[in-house]
């Protein structure tokens, strides 16, 4: 077969694994919990090296977990076991043994390994050396690191101008390397720095900082112990942040209450064996959700406002009894206005709007109007819509009604995805920077940084795709698989001279690529990283502002990995010469220098080499968590917002693309979604029985997705229909698979994220 004309495919093969259906589960975690995060890390890594992972994972003095940002306790930590199933299945996937280099690629072309699926591209290991892809090229080869360095740095010499390439971030990169990477990239010339936050909580930091004056939460974990209410709102805490369970399990042996807003009826939501635990052992369960309001898709605001109606309502009927009034008068602006916004609803209106009967809109009223202390926590079932920051702000309406933010046991939680993507932000990584952060690194470095915005994922997936960008640089993530309308991305990254991918694992977007095409294998969170001599450590935040050590103890799989910092130094002082204001060789000899940088440009890492070195490591400063709010006018603002129902027409769906229980975004650790009871398959659509009725379709009907947004026909073949207790119209797939159908032209209001929660779709028989 001849490989030199075949594009290699950027979908995933339509290739079915073996479905089996069980019952959805009601509980989460349990000794199966800990059988399957065993099984993984000892089949990925050896018994040794595994046991020698997991037990420094989330401790004092070892590494931060690659996982999620869930914070890890202040105080105790459990000596045996402080990480969950999926956490181990995170550092089960880096920490593994199987190792590929350029012998491996000089078997397989670029064509053949995209005819793989993630979850075998995941499973070949570590890539082991750096990796070259020539013009016209069918199979990667051996380059030197000095080569590969040469080539980015002459490459991005010859545009005509730095605005050309572009410079994106996942979410595991460390603060170090990311402050390196942001400083590079702007001393180069741009601002075009996208990052996977563009694509995840985005929305929530529009919101926040317009209504707050900080774009972050505002509790921290000792605030869970305090609360008396706690409303979850498009999360699947169970899969996605595990250990905020033994939070939830906490905070409701305390006495809170929990109320979740959700389409489906999430395992992890519902109840909960504690693994850690010995009546976790002993199964003894904790029941978690106390009221489960399974809204539509996109349902969310004329909830809350309905809330809101009957909570002013209530207020009205016993004044004093249900607003904090003195919190609203010394603390807020805007109060009045909502509230005759809210109270000329038609309540009846948004009951139908968000498919929530009126009774139960009455129970969670009441549950809110009895609580003095709040907490609301949201992750992407919010911020992955169109009005997504209407809805984030919704939220603060309600909280800022209650008091219920800046003061202990209470306020704003939106559940942050990667492990230091709050940190990367706070390092700079951000195609809009504020001019005082720029201020601060022109007066330090002595340069005059670019002022113009720069380019943010969907923005700069259109402006390669028009040839306004030819170069793009990753460090991390797997940007063809986790962006939107993958043909339409495909497209774009095809159209560029040069794509650079630094990566721990071989992933799609090595093999959808430009003329010409770099991998540069670097070090992981579990690696040991040394410099002359000495072990070095990085640093994280997490979701609450914590920033924490991280040191990596694993010998690293090949002699030939450079840590992050490393290859950004070396990608610099290659592009920009001895002309680099930036003294790049100093980065190298101790991360020391770097974080001593830090302290000099960004506000709140005072002493920061000290200070990361305590145990538990330090808290950022945040305005809103002190009942402090940096708006323009000082105070916290209220937000009008009406919400826009989504009109479906006959024949179509609303899809969300959602996560199973065995993948971290686009690694797919398994083929099981256990606490779903669907095992073994990814292709499948969830779908209401009545709708599946009335569409002609049985169960496993084998079934093609499709969406017509802007005038592009997309087609995702070949899905096994499942029926489930999803509300009507309503179906969900898994993310990655089914981003082929995800426009690129549908993204939230303001925060310009991909609208991959409300998809429309049409569903049609396989042929
Ligand atoms: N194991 C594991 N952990 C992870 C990740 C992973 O892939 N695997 N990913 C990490 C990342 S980057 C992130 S951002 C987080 C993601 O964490 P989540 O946001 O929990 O991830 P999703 O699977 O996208 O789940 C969205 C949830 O929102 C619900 N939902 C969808 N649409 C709506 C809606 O319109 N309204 C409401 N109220 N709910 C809705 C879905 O039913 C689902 O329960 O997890 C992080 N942690
Ligand atoms: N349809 C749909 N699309 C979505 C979402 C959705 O819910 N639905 N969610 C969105 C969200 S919330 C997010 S955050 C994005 C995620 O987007 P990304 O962050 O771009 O994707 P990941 O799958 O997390 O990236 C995995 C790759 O990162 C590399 N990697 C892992 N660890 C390291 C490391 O330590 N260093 C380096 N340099 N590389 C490493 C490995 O090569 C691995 O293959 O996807 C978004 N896309
Ligand atoms: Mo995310």
């Amino acid at each position: 077969m001849s490989e030199i004309n075949k594009i290699p495919s950027a979908e995933n093969p339509e290739t079915f694994t073996g479905l089996k259906l069980g019952p959805p589960m009601n509980r989460a975690a349990g000794i199966p919990a800990i059988y399957h995060s065993l099984k993984h890390v000892f089949g990925e890594a050896g018994v040794l090296r595994g046991l020698q992972a997991l037990s420094a994972l989330n401790q004092k003095g070892g590494f931060d977990c690659p996982s999620c940002a869930w914070p890890d306790p202040d105080d105790e930590r459990s000596g045996i076991a402080e990480y969950c199933e999926n956490g181990a299945k995170a550092v089960a996937d880096e920490a593994t043994q199987k190792k590929i280099g350029a012998e491996f690629f000089a078997k397989h072309s670029v064509a053949g390994l995209a005819s793989l699926s993630d979850y075998d591209l995941g499973k070949k290991g570590r890539i082991a050396e750096p990796l070259y892809l020539p013009p016209g090229g069918t199979h990667y080869q051996a380059i030197s690191w000095d080569n590969a360095f040469s080539k980015i740095g002459e490459t991005l010499r010859s545009l005509a101008s730095p605005h050309e390439a572009v410079f994106y971030t996942s979410g595991r990169t460390s603060n170090e390397a990311a402050f390196l990477y942001q400083l590079f990239v702007r001393t180069y010339g741009t601002n075009n720095l996208p990052d996977c936050s563009n694509m995840c909580h985005e929305s929530s930091g529009v919101a926040l900082s317009e209504a707050l004056g900080i774009g972050k939460g505002s509790v921290t974990l000792e605030d869970f112990y305090e609360a008396e209410l706690i409303i979850i709102l498009g999360q699947n805490p169970g899969t996605n942040h595990p250990r905020m369970l033994t939070a939830l399990q906490k905070a409701k042996a305390r006495g809170a209450r929990i109320i979740s807003i959700n389409p489906l009826p999430e395992a992890g939501l519902m109840g909960f064996n504690n693994p850690q635990t010995v009546k976790g052992w002993l199964n003894m369960d904790y029941a978690l959700t106390n009221l489960f309001l399974p809204l539509r898709i996109n349902g969310d605001l004329p909830l809350l406002q309905a809330i809101e109606y009957f909570l002013l309502k209530d207020e009205a009927a016993n004044p004093g009894t249900v607003l904090d009034l003195g919190f609203i008068h010394n603390h807020t602006s805007g109060f009045e206005e909502w509230r005759a916004h809210i109270l000329q609803k038609d309540v009846q209106a948004l009951s139908n709007d968000c498919g929530i009967g009126i009774p139960d809109i009455r129970e969670a009223a009441a549950m809110i109007a009895g609580s003095k202390k709040i907490i609301a926590c949201w992750a992407m079932g919010l911020t992955q819509h169109v009005n997504a920051v209407d809805t984030i702000r919704e939220i603060v309406n309600l909280l800022l009604m209650k008091g219920s933010i800046g003061k202990p046991g209470a306020g704003t939680c939106p559940v942050r995805g990667h492990s230091n993507v709050q940190g990367d932000r706070t390092m700079g990584i951000y195609e809009k920077p504020s001019p005082a952060f720029l201020d601060a690194l022109e007066k330090y470095f002595s340069f005059t940084p670019p002022r113009e915005h720069g380019y943010d994922v969907v923005d700069c997936i259109r402006a390669m795709h028009e040839g306004k960008a030819s170069v793009f640089i990753a460090m991390g993530g797997n940007f063809l698989s986790a962006t939107p309308d993958t043909l339409y991305t495909a497209e774009a990254l095809r159209n560029c001279s040069l794509t650079v991918q630094v990566s721990t694992k071989l992933n799609r977007s090595h093999l959808v690529h430009g003329r010409e095409a770099l991998i540069l294998p670097c070090l992981g969170r579990s690696d040991k990283d040394i410099l002359n001599g000495e072990t070095q450590f990085v640093s994280c935040e997490n979701s609450m502002g914590v920033v924490q050590a991280s040191k990596g103890m694993l010998t690293p799989v090949s002699p030939h990995l450079l840590s992050e910092p490393v290859i950004i130094c070396r990608m610099a002082m290659a592009t920009l010469g001895k002309d680099s204001p930036v003294h790049w060789e100093k980065y190298m000899t101790h991360y020391d220098a770097i974080r001593a940088d830090i302290e000099q440009c960004i506000p709140g890492f005072e002493r920061y080499n000290e200070r990361v070195r305590q145990d538990g490591g330090f808290y950022l400063p945040n305005g809103s968590r002190e009942g402090r709010f940096d708006t323009p006018l000082g105070k916290a603002l209220f937000h009008i917002a009406t919400a826009k129902p989504l009109e479906l027409e006959d024949a179509e769906l609303l899809m969300m693309t959602i996560r199973s229980h065995d993948q971290f975004n686009t690694t797919v650790y398994g083929l099981d979604d256990r606490y779903r009871g669907i095992r073994h398959e990814r292709r499948v659509v969830l779908m209401n029985r009545q709708d599946m009725q009335d569409m002609g379709l049985q169960d496993r009907d084998v079934v093609d997705l499709e969406n017509h947004d802007g005038g592009r026909r997309r087609v995702a073949k070949s899905f096994i229909v499942v029926p489930y207790a999803i509300p009507r119209k309503c179906v969900a797939t898994y993310f990655p698979e089914a981003n082929v159908l995800v426009p690129i032209g549908l993204v939230a209001e303001k925060s310009n994220t991909p609208v991959s929660k409300a998809v429309r779709i049409r569903i049609k028989k396989s042929t």
